[in-house]
């Protein structure tokens, strides 16, 4: 059984949503449709399941829409604030504090000089894979694997920071279920994923390796035909989000949502 969830975090962008961090040359993205396909997310939350927990929109932090960095939940059991790698988006954490604080009153926090951002986690079952990025150090990653000892979770790293394209983990690695993952060719024979079922993700397909099992289905990212096809033939029920806007900022389906 995948974990079910109930609420969901979310941020819509700001209007300077495009002065936030990329990586990739995709041009600038549109606030107006950002925000139409950020409604499109929350309704295929809600449709699926979750309560939204809306914060409004921050322009002091550009990239605060993409949520996900800046908290680690684990349903039912506990939750830790990160201290993300960029420092553009370190204040991004207090609004996250305040809006788990009435589910998680005894969240835990990374420390200096940790950094983590949670793009880089990515859990498959009672096990976690903990990226060591341009945005998470090793002491991050200490601090996050001591948290999940303490929750039962077990926790491996990955070095990521000679892969290109991938910033965060998830960017390249994302559980479908608790034991099957699709990772991207610079990370398939990676042998702390051989230990999982796999599939591989598409070549050309790559950002279409975020996805987000969001009870019983799978969020992916739209025009990604091929990645489609091979989830649907393994049985999976999706559900197609446009993220056009959204890639152009180095974010994905994942980032946009804290999900317990
Ligand atoms: C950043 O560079 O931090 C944002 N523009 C994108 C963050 C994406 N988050 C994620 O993959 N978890």
């Amino acid at each position: 059984m995948f974990s079910r969830f109930s609420m969901a975090v979310v941020r819509p962008p700001a209007r300077n949503f495009a002065d936030g961090l990329t990586t990739v040359a995709l041009g600038v993205p549109n606030v107006d449709l950002a925000l139409t396909q950020h409604a499109a997310y929350c309704t295929a939350l809600v449709r699926n399941g979750c309560t939204l927990v809306q914060l409004p929109p921050d322009e002091r932090y550009p990239d605060s829409t993409f949520v996900e960095d800046t908290a680690l939940i684990l349903p039912g059991s506990g939750a830790i604030l990160t201290r993300p790698g960029a420092p553009t988006r370190a204040g991004e954490v207090h609004a996250i504090r305040d809006a788990l604080m009435p589910f998680f009153s005894n969240a835990e926090q990374i420390v200096a000089p940790g950094t983590l951002d949670a793009g880089d986690v990515c859990e498959v079952g009672a096990h976690a894979f903990i990226g060591v990025s341009h945005r998470t150090n090793t002491e991050g990653a200490r601090q996050l694997s001591a948290w999940f000892a303490r929750h039962n979770v077990s926790a491996k790293t990955i070095d990521i920071r000679g892969i290109r394209g991938i910033l965060h983990l998830k960017s390249g690695v994302t559980a479908l279920d608790e034991q099957r993952l699709i990772v991207v060719d610079a990370l398939y024979d990676h042998p702390e994923f051989r230990l999982f079922k796999r599939i591989r993700s598409p070549r050309g397909e790559e950002y279409a390796a975020n996805c987000v099992r969001v009870n019983d289905i799978l969020f992916v990212a739209h025009g990604y035909p091929q990645t489609q096809q091979v989830l649907r033939a393994l049985g999976y029920r999706l559900e197609v989000l446009d993220m056009s806007e959204f890639a152009k900022m180095d974010g994905g389906l994942s980032c946009l949502s804290l999900r317990f």
